[in-house]
């Protein structure tokens, strides 16, 4: 057995370093271990990361290209060459007849990596194209993040350990980031006390001292009570926002309107709650704020995140161990201009080569929209947009309005079985890249260990291939799509890793390095890289970029029991759709391994909300809306707030249905975000 360094590149918080083993006789990868250089994931990998060596080996990878059959709806092994020219001959048919932009291409999160920019090179050089713009998963605080501090980053992982109050603030880090509840349990066990607010009662929970569940979607408001009972109980920092705050009279006129009664009235915390709440922040400090992006889902949710963060900004509770807001930490994505989400998600590099960009929230409504030129194509990798993204119906019948879909993929996902060629994709052990992370701040190597399977080529080299077909030059190409062999990948990798001395490929292979310039205690220098300098609570761009207030007012979100509409009345239960430790989104949960844990989707309803629909524990109902509907298996649980219900999201239309059969394809208020949670649905019993 050879062990191997190497690191998790899926999209989630602990994007954990492993020791992988490899059994070099029989080319199986076959341990996976913790690698405890990596301060922030030391203890071993979570059950997907172990899953892993049932997902390289798994009888059911896609191996070879594929092409749907005429006959029916299966498909039919074919090969590399009949794959490629098929492709070009589509795209080039499509450029000349239609114009370079009609082909979207689209990209998820299923993997990180340097190479994962070398699509992008290759449709720019094709002429053009469309692509999608904004982001599933957390841009709204990314957003709210840099209009208030000025940029996305927070402590290291392991100083949360410092803290006197942590508040994990719609996040569920037990699920989602296991690795963070390590350092979450040795605080608790030193005495620091845990507050949890989620409508749900997930077990990040188990150990709190105070559980808040309060209405979906009004997290605002409660942050606007609890800043109330604080500046009116003088428990605030006056020296800090002198220094370091903008705009605190504006604020603090606002929120002395804001009453914690009115607020108890909007969130269903009872105003007591809120006092409490507002009390533990003065007598704790430090206090870690652990806001998750479960809760940035709703229409309002920019503007909840700087309401939040408002509470350490007039705490003082910014800039200091054990202290801050742990939203993203982007100090290792040293490649990219992540920073400010608007400059990195669209495209648009003045470069000449004209892009179209579309909403990926609203991907199926901008693609059936788009007129200029119309879409006849889709090129789909390291996504899943028919299970994952909002408004599912709409998708599909996006997808199938085109003449011809492309989807490179390791499984027979939902958006592999509507494509007309489906070309394999490697797996994180057949090709090195450099990754970053987003909650602690080391660059990791992902090392190849094993060569793919003898049909299965990495997307660098599909566009490599597909590149000398269409012609394009050696200089064109140089330094963009790096040619087939490890040592072209090895150079290009080298390459990017120039600018930093301290990065070399030699020194990756032997483990995590700090990002270069890492903050432990970020802000610690007091520097806010906003227009003022200042943490802003009054931000002019907010207004600016996005037409909202510059102060973080509330405002319910589009879909609420409380705004009198034909849908409120006929739904009248929120619908959540967070993540689970059993998969990453869709991903896993076609494994045997994991399978065993979570064998089908249920759906989770508060007792009071059964028993008034006359719905007993097991049995079967449908959850549904005017945009569709899915029919599962109820359990019934306290754990819920009464008024929610919830499916954990990710499982597959083959699985029964995607949860986002219900989901409305729209923005949030800031980020161009996917507001999922703005989601009402009604529950009833299916007879038998
Ligand atoms: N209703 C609802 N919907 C949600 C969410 C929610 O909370 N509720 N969450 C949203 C969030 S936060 C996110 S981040 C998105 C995620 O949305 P996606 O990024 O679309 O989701 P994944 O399910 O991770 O799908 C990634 C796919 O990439 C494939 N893949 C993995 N590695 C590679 C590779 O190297 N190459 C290629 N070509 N393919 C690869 C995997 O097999 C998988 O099918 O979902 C969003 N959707
Ligand atoms: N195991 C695992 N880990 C993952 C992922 C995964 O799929 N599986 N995905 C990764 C990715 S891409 C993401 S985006 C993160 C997401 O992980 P988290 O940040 O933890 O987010 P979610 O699981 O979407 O939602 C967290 C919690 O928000 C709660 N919530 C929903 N609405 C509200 C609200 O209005 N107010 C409050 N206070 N709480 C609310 C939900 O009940 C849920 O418990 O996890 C990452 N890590
Ligand atoms: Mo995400």
């Amino acid at each position: 057995m050879k062990m191997y360094t190497t690191a998790c590149p899926r999209n989630c918080y602990s994007t954990c370093s492993l020791h992988v083993y490899l059994d070099e006789e029989n080319k199986r990868i076959c341990r996976i271990q913790a690698n405890p250089d990596n301060k922030a994931t030391p203890k071993g990998a979570c059950l997907r990361g172990l899953s892993y060596v049932e997902r390289q080996h798994s009888p059911d990878r896609i191996l070879t290209p594929m092409k749907r059959k005429n006959s029916d709806n299966g498909f039919e092994p074919i090969s590399w060459h009949e794959a490629l020219d098929t492709i070009i001959g589509k795209i080039q048919y499509i450029k000349e007849t239609f114009g370079p932009q009609s082909v979207l291409y689209y990209y998820g999160s299923g993997t990180k990596g340097l190479l994962n920019a070398v699509g992008g090179e290759f449709w720019r050089l094709f002429g053009g194209y469309t692509t999608t713009y904004g982001d599933l998963c957390w841009p709204a605080g990314l957003e709210a993040t840099r209009l208030t501090l000025g940029e996305n980053k927070h402590n290291a992982p392991w100083d949360i350990e410092n803290a006197r109050l942590i508040i994990l603030w719609g996040k569920n880090p037990a699920e989602t980031n296991v690795q963070q509840m390590r350092s979450i349990d040795r605080a608790v066990e030193k005495g620091t006390k845990l507050i949890v607010i989620d409508p749900r009662r997930t077990i990040s929970a188990d150990r709190a001292e105070l559980l808040i569940q309060p209405r979906p979607g009004t997290d605002g408001a409660l942050a606007l009570g609890m800043a109330h009972v604080l500046i009116k109980n003088n428990t605030i920092d006056h020296e800090f926002i002198e220094k370091y705050v903008l705009g605190f009279q504006e604020y603090e006129q606002m929120v002395l309107e804001f009453s914690s009664e009115k607020a108890a009235e909007i969130t269903d915390v009872p105003a007591a709650y809120i006092h409490r709440l507002a009390e533990y922040i003065a007598n704790n400090s430090p206090v870690s704020l652990c806001p998750g992006f479960g809760m940035q889902r709703y229409t309002n949710s920019g503007q909840a995140m700087r309401a939040m963060m408002a509470l350490l900004a007039i705490t003082g509770n910014i800039g200091k161990p054990g202290a801050g807001w742990l939203y993203a930490n982007l100090q290792s994505s040293i490649f990219d201009v992540v920073k400010d989400p608007i400059a990195f998600f669209p495209p648009e590099k003045p470069d000449g080569i004209v892009r179209v960009s579309i909403s990926t929230s609203r991907l199926g409504q901008d693609m059936l929209a788009q007129k200029n030129p119309p879409l006849k194509m889709i090129w789909v990798e390291r996504g899943n947009p028919i299970t994952q993204n909002p408004e599912t119906h709409t998708v599909l019948k996006a997808f199938r309005s085109l003449d011809f879909r492309v989807v490179v993929e390791q499984f027979f996902t939902d958006t592999a079985r509507e494509a007309d060629i489906v070309l394999p994709a490697k797996t994180m052990f057949e090709q090195s890249d450099v990754i970053g992370a987003y909650w602690h701040p080391y660059v990791q190597l992902k090392q190849k260990i094993i060569d793919p399977p003898s049909q299965v080529k990495p997307e660098s080299e599909i566009y490599w291939l597909l590149a000398q077909r269409m012609g394009f030059s050696p200089e064109d190409i140089a330094d963009k799509i790096p040619g087939p062999t490890d040592q072209e990948i090895t150079a290009f990798l080298e390459k990017k890793l120039e600018p930093f001395p301290g990065l070399s490929l030699e020194r990756l292979r032997q483990g995590p390095v700090l990002a270069p310039g890492t903050q432990e205690v970020a802000f610690s220098d007091f520097k806010f890289p906003t227009p003022s300098g200042k943490i802003e609570l009054y931000s002019k761009e907010a207004s600016q970029r996005w037409g909202l207030d510059p102060l973080p007012v509330y405002a319910e979100p589009m879909e609420s029991v409380r705004r009198p509409s034909k849908e409120s009345k006929k739904y009248p239960l929120y619908f959540m759709t967070p993540n689970t430790k059993n998969r990453t989104h869709s991903q896993f949960n076609n494994l045997k391994l994991i399978r065993q844990f979570s064998p089908k989707p249920v759906l989770d309803m508060n007792p009071e909300d059964a028993a008034k629909r006359g719905i007993k524990a097991k049995d079967k109902v449908k959850v549904f809306n005017d945009r569709g509907s899915l029919e599962l298996e109820v359990h019934i649980d306290f754990s819920m707030k009464s008024g929610c219900v919830s499916v954990t999201n990710g499982w597959w239309i083959t699985d029964g249905g995607t949860v986002n059969f219900l989901s409305f394809g729209r923005e949030t208020d800031m980020g161009h975000g996917a507001a999922f949670h703005d989601n009402l649905v009604e529950v009833e019993k299916i007879a038998r």
